[in-house]
């Protein structure tokens, strides 16, 4: 009975955390099943603590992983996986093509054009925000 009134308590004060990071814009790549997608969007951070994304899952992909873009030299350009992102106080952050994006590989089903799928983003001090994301080619 104690436990039940300690969360009753303590719900709203929940659901009022997990509205202080916002995405818009989710989209991602179209890919046929077995190849690679990448998704982009826009990650609001609306509160005065930074918050830090650290994780990222979609039953779209067999494997989804954190990257960024970088310069590999003679114009070449490459990417790798990031173990996280920082997210600024009252900013935001693109992720966008030649950037960071979240790398969707090996797609699980065929991504076409005009679909969209779930993918749920891990944050350290917001939690878990499932977003829907848009299948567009750009
Ligand atoms: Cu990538």
């Amino acid at each position: 009975m104690k436990k039940l009134l300690l969360l009753t308590f303590f719900l709203p004060l929940l659901i009022n955390a997990q509205s202080k990071i916002e995405v818009t814009d989710a989209w991602a790549r179209p890919a046929a099943t077995e190849h690679n997608s990448a998704l982009y969007m826009t990650i609001s951070n609306k509160s005065n603590l930074e918050d830090t994304l650290y994780a990222a899952k979609s039953s779209a992909a067999q494997i989804v992983e954190i990257h960024e873009t970088y310069k590999a030299g003679n114009n070449m350009m490459g990417m790798r996986e990031v173990e996280f992102v920082r997210i600024s106080p009252q900013s935001s952050v693109s992720f966008k093509p030649g950037r960071h994006h979240i790398m969707l590989i090996g797609a699980t089903k065929d991504l076409i054009a005009g679909d969209s799928i779930k993918v749920e983003l891990f944050f350290k001090k917001n939690g878990t925000i499932t977003v829907k994301a848009k299948i567009r080619s750009f």
